[in-house]
């Protein structure tokens, strides 16, 4: 094993142990996890493995495989830099909660398809907290490990992230989508064999991240913390009248609820198609969740608009983009027999705006998060 290896390498020793925890994609509900809402990703099969020794002294020594010579030894966890501040942040997040957590040596091994918005940062983050866990014998509850690895993230990055990501890496399940509810934080395993249906999850990784993006997150974040205090609700999970909240509402407040609050329900009937076994007949659900995501959370991209549209030219049943927006990746819902055709109709579509070719994917359900040795 390669992270192994490298661990000898670096620290002259075997690693006690090596975890592994996946990235998500998300089939919809985007931009509800931080109003309370509903989400249905799965964990994809691509990851960060961590190869981890524990270190009585407190310090905490981090290398990654995909930056060799970079090794950093940190006593001070606020010294960290980079990619090591995610690791590091799961570390101070667990000793602020109150567990009694020492050092250890870490190294990092990360395959998730670089710019495609498949959190590997979450990846990273539920990768530390379980090796943490194990070896500090915390015996923490998924959630909790979730939790944790969110909190590095608002706090110690500083990213105002919601817990879909996280939760996806720890939580989910080989052939099962995870369906959350992010206020309750209760969840439910949805089998989904798309297989089973002649179809295909085709995820198409635009490989763009569009730097503006860093301020937007938080900015909607707002935008829709502001419509729910206007409204006089807890979250704008709790709107029920959404005519009635939309004609009290203006501008990008307006927008943002109307996406929120229709997003949920999308979820809903998806959940409900999925039961009946009706799967083709989600595709609809995300060309609808797309628009929405376009026009009034605005947060897609003219590359994502256009995988989009050209994979539905190509024959998907439906396409929407994933995860946070702003670039990376938008998923597409593929009979079998259409996949050349849609993959070429995105192509020959970024080709005319000489643009550089997206990167194809195909994505089943993989396992959460789990220890390897
Ligand atoms: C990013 C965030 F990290 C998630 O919490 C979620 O809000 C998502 O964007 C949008 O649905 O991935």
């Amino acid at each position: 094993m390669r992270v192994v290896e490298v661990f000898r390498a670096a620290y002259g020793s075997d690693p006690a142990g090596v975890w592994h925890a996946p990235g998500r994609v998300n089939l919809i509900g985007e931009h509800t996890d931080y109003n309370d809402g509903l989400v249905l990703p799965f964990a994809v099969p691509w990851g960060v493995t961590a190869a981890v020794s524990p270190r009585p002294d407190g310090v905490v020594r981090l290398a990654s495989v995909q930056a060799p010579g970079e090794e950093q030894v940190v006593e001070d966890l606020d010294q960290t830099r980079g990619w090591a501040r995610y690791p590091a942040g799961v570390v101070w997040a667990l000793r602020r909660a109150g567990h009694p957590v020492g050092g250890a040596d870490i190294v990092i091994d990360g395959d998730v398809p670089r710019g495609a918005g498949l959190s590997s940062s979450a990846a990273l983050e539920v990768a530390t907290a379980l090796a943490f866990d194990d070896l500090y014998g915390l015996a923490l509850p998924r959630m909790e490990l979730a939790k944790i690895a969110q909190r590095a993230e608002n706090d110690f990055v500083g990213m105002p992230c919601g817990i879909m990501d996280q939760a996806a890496s720890a939580l989910s399940e080989e052939g099962r989508a995870l369906f959350l509810d992010c206020r309750s934080l209760g969840s439910r395993a949805v089998p989904l064999d798309l297989a089973a249906h002649g179809l295909r999850l085709l995820i198409i990784n635009t490989g763009v991240h569009h730097e503006l993006a860093d301020g937007q997150y938080a900015r909607r974040r707002q935008d829709c913390e502001n419509a729910a205090k206007r409204l006089g609700v807890p979250a704008l999970r709790d709107v029920t009248d959404l005519a009635g909240a939309l004609a009290r509402l203006s501008g990008d407040e307006r927008k943002r609820t109307q996406h929120v609050v229709t997003e949920n329900h999308r979820v809903e009937a998806v959940i409900g198609l999925l039961r009946a076994g009706a799967v083709r007949e989600i595709g609809a659900l995300l060309n609808a969740s797309h628009l929405s995501l376009r026009d009034q959370f605005e947060v897609s991209c003219p590359e994502l608009d256009v995988a989009v549209e050209a994979a539905v030219r190509g024959g998907a049943r439906g396409a929407r983009m994933t995860g946070g927006g702003f670039g990376g990746s938008a998923i597409a819902l593929v009979p079998e027999e259409r996949l050349p055709a849609v993959r070429d109709e995105v192509l020959r579509a970024y080709e005319a705006r000489g643009w550089a070719a997206p990167a194809f994917l195909e994505a089943t359900p993989a396992p959460g998060a789990r220890r390897l040795r």
